[in-house]
């Protein structure tokens, strides 16, 4: 269901900016999963813990769940280690390209897409500005391309920002 249709544009900086600055989602009706506060309760967040461990869709690459800056995740630019490994031999992965898409489904939009840099211990990975510009519930895709892995694997970690 769809919160209303205020929000269904796309992409682009300048939309962005503008559904931001008259406030995207707001929660005209009430009812379904969409509106902006609440999402604590959405069945589809899963909580944050540092060192979780998942594998990526391809079971190429384990995914670790390192710290967030600040945790919990708020809006604005927000920061997020994590560190990589080679699901086959448990190896850490260095000289990877690692990216974050952030979007919202319930609006049918995302923010920016940066790409981590590599920390010093090896494996590590560190994004510092992931751009969650409003508050609700929150997809994260990240996609790693590796030298040492043969495809691209990629995963969603999901995030709710309590409004
Ligand atoms: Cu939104």
């Amino acid at each position: 269901m769809r919160p209303s249709n205020s929000c269904l544009l796309t992409i682009g900086p300048l939309v962005l900016l503008g559904l931001a600055a008259v406030g995207c989602g707001s929660t005209s009706d009430g009812d379904g999963p969409a509106t902006q506060a609440g999402c604590a309760e959405d069945s589809r967040v899963e909580a944050y813990e540092v060192g979780t461990e998942k594998l990526g869709d391809e079971e190429l690459v384990l995914f670790r769940m390192g710290t967030l800056d600040p945790d919990p995740v708020d809006v604005g630019d927000n920061g997020w280690n994590i560190s990589l490994e080679a699901a086959a031999t448990g190896e850490p992965l260095t000289g990877c390209s690692l990216s974050a898409t952030p979007w919202m489904p319930d609006h049918n939009h995302g923010s920016n897409n940066p790409t981590a840099t590599e920390g010093a211990e090896a494996g590590d990975y560190q994004f510092t500005d992931i751009a969650f510009i409003m508050a609700g519930y929150w997809e994260v895709t990240l996609a790693v391309d590796c030298p040492d892995i043969e495809a691209t694997d990629t995963l969603m970690v999901n995030f709710c920002i309590e409004g």
